[in-house]
């Protein structure tokens, strides 16, 4: 599997869109500062092609929310940009040949089980999905077939590639020369960094809107203001969790520490839950050294722009203090998500992440039942 199969598997994706009765667009994409960038792109470049888009942008993909979308949706075209090829099976499911569905990912993927289900991930030709490609990159590949103008579309692509550790992987590259061609005019660090805080802390006040617009029309003053405002906002939500830490402390577990942020970050969006648990990770005063840190947050049941959710949900965070994150890299403890999966689908949750930082969202009345079943499934994966 090559690159080239992968642009000869967007071209017949791009014929599938053309071919399908539907010029309707569902595009849903995540809320960082990769899925804004990854929005934006498509938004652009399929409206141009002549697609009436939607767009609406997700925080974490439940199952509840899958399903909700391709019943609603049915017969019309589906995007999922920087979100979704971890759930493709679960999507397959859901979708039953109802949507022509295009997934443009780079997150670990599972395999399609359905014909109408496009899951374009570079992991699938032999690329590394968090080196190669951001979900950005994707979008922009994709949107670059549909048509070449579109290659002015590149910087934004950029944007959301700054999550990537390097800017070296082998499609970042390819961008980076279609840049040269066309200039790059925007400040991509800080355009990331404004990126970062619309989307995950702005979630519940149209924050991604007005990041899709930073990307397609510039840093105007409304971006800005807002910007400003939000980013105060959660620095002084952190401060006040920070005292309250400092002043009762973390509540302690056999293998985890774990604190409940109750109202602190109000009407947030759940991404800043962690944001703050990495921060935790660093201070040493506060923190055990070898217990993992899981920190909550209550999660509105609203879906801005497409649903409400069944049921109380309760976002969770975890993290490890340094030495833990050592003794995770030797092998000699389990890694997060390995544990946080575990133990969230243990009490009718979900989770997704890597060895070192990893979230779940589960019933807000088994949070209790939850860190019991994380210090087990720690403790059975330690064997002691
Ligand atoms: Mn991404």
């Amino acid at each position: 599997m090559t690159i080239n199969k992968l642009f000869k598997d967007i071209e017949e994706a791009i014929n599938r869109l053309y071919s399908y009765p539907s010029k309707d667009v569902i595009l849903i994409h995540h809320d960082d500062a990769d899925g804004l960038s990854s929005g934006a792109i498509l938004c652009k470049s399929l409206s141009d092609a002549g697609y009436n888009v939607k767009l609406v942008c997700i925080e974490k993909l439940m199952d509840q929310v899958i399903r909700y979308i391709h019943t609603t949706f049915k017969g019309k075209v589906i995007f999922y940009a920087d979100i979704g090829s971890p759930h493709a099976d679960v999507i397959s499911r859901y979708n039953n040949s109802g949507s022509l569905v295009i997934i443009l990912d780079h997150h670990d993927p599972s395999e399609a089980t359905d014909e109408t289900v496009l899951n374009i991930n570079p992991e699938f030709y032999g690329l590394e999905g968090e080196v190669d490609a951001s979900g950005s990159v994707m979008a922009y590949l994709f949107s670059k077939y549909l048509d070449e103008s579109n290659i002015s579309l590149s910087k934004i692509a950029l944007v959301g590639a700054q999550e990537l550790p390097s800017q070296g992987g082998k499609l970042v590259k390819l961008v980076y020369e279609d840049v040269d061609k066309v200039g790059l005019d925007i400040d991509l660090k800080e355009m990331f960094k404004i990126l970062q805080i619309l989307g995950p802390v702005g979630y519940y006040e149209d924050g991604p809107k007005l990041g899709v617009k930073a990307c397609l029309e510039g840093l105007t003053q409304d971006v800005m203001d807002k910007y400003r405002l939000l980013e105060e906002r959660r620095r002084n939500a952190n401060r006040r969790m920070l005292a309250i830490l400092y002043k009762y402390g973390l509540r302690k577990g056999r293998y985890i520490q774990w604190f409940d942020s109750y109202n602190v970050y109000k009407g947030m969006g759940t991404k800043v839950i962690g944001s703050f648990c990495s921060y935790l990770s660093y201070q040493k005063r506060l923190v055990d050294q070898d217990k993992y840190i899981v920190g909550f947050m209550e999660m509105p049941n609203i879906i801005p722009g497409l649903m409400e959710l069944d049921g109380r949900w309760i976002k969770v965070s975890m993290r490890a203090p340094e030495k833990l994150r050592r003794l995770i890299e030797s092998g000699r403890y389990p890694g997060i998500v390995d544990v946080l999966i575990e133990a969230s689908e243990k009490v009718g949750g979900v989770g997704d992440g890597h060895k070192y930082a990893a979230s779940a969202v589960i019933p807000y009345e088994n949070r209790d039942p939850f860190l019991h079943e994380l210090d087990n499934a720690i403790s059975e994966s330690l064997g002691k």
